[in-house]
């Protein structure tokens, strides 16, 4: 074992597609893990193509590439969980399928990326059929939000009742536990189903709909809680309180969805700029 190896900031794995506007996709999985002072290693699944304005393009990697870059960074015997987000096909989805039932002991949680918000499919329709059969069972939480919840249970989930009834069925569907998130609804809540016991957090509505990577952001900040060693109950609050804050913090990059300030906690101390007028000055 390296002697300077660090169990305070565990390492995590995002297992997903490339979004480079940073706004969702593993970019913004790796800022929330350094957030919650966790280590970020990612594997590419999908490259997109997008800004804020939206996704208009995205290529699969190849399967066996992807296979390679996870094992490559599982060989390090490092990662304490792991987090996955946009699939794209079936190919790549039968590559996690096999790395999650390889680490079965690592805590999986599953962000169900099924469209972009311009509604562009983001897994097709035998990644869909796979994910349902093979995913599903080999996840310790899922986190659809309610349009992902209805596709992957074929309920109508448009109220807390909704949410309760499709978290139940992604349990028998083989999940461990469901959390359905209502971010989309009047009053925000998200509804927890472990497999015993409901519950349900309510939110509060902080910049109407103009956030992207909300759904990355709580999967990879509750991968990253988990990681810490904290229960899948804690790992979920407090998750939920990160995600408020990092779109209460949010400013725009662009014309088009503001991406969360997933670094907010940085920015509550002085920017480095305002030290440098303490720097000695250069030596030429
Ligand atoms: O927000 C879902 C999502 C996840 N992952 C990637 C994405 C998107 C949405 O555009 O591009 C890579």
């Amino acid at each position: 074992m390296n002697q300077h190896s660090n169990p305070s900031f565990p390492v995590v794995l995002t297992i997903g597609g490339f979004d480079p506007s940073s706004g969702a996709g593993i970019t913004a999985d790796l800022k929330t893990f350094a957030a919650h002072n966790c280590y970020g290693v990612a594997a590419i699944s999908a490259l997109t193509v997008q800004n804020t304005q939206g996704v208009s393009a995205w290529h699969c990697v190849e399967p066996g590439l992807l296979k390679q870059s996870i094992e490559s960074l599982l060989a390090d015997e490092r990662i304490k969980a792991i987090k996955v987000g946009m699939l794209g096909n079936q190919a790549v989805s039968a590559v996690v399928r096999e790395v999650l039932e390889a680490n079965s002991s690592l805590p999986a949680v599953l962000d169900p990326v099924l469209r972009a918000t311009s509604g562009m499919a983001l897994l097709d329709a035998d990644g869909l059929a796979f994910l349902k059969e093979h995913l599903l069972g080999r996840v310790r939480l899922v986190t659809p939000n309610l349009i992902e919840a209805a596709e992957l249970t074929g309920l109508k989930v448009e109220n807390v009742e909704g949410m309760k009834a499709a978290a139940r069925k992604l349990v028998e569907m083989g999940a461990k536990a469901a959390v359905v998130t209502g971010g989309h609804l009047d009053k925000p809540i998200d509804v927890l189903f472990d497999g015993a016991e409901f519950e349900t957090f309510v939110g509060d509505r902080i910049k109407p709909d103009n956030t992207h990577g909300t759904g990355c952001t709580f999967a990879s900040a509750i991968a990253a809680n988990l990681a810490l060693g904290r229960q899948l109950r804690d790992a979920v609050v407090l998750s939920k309180a990160y995600v408020s804050e990092a779109i209460r913090k949010a400013y725009a990059v662009g014309p088009g969805r503001m991406p969360l300030n997933h670094l907010y906690r940085m920015q509550q101390n002085p920017r480095a700029a305002d030290h440098a007028s303490a720097l000695p000055e250069p030596v030429h």
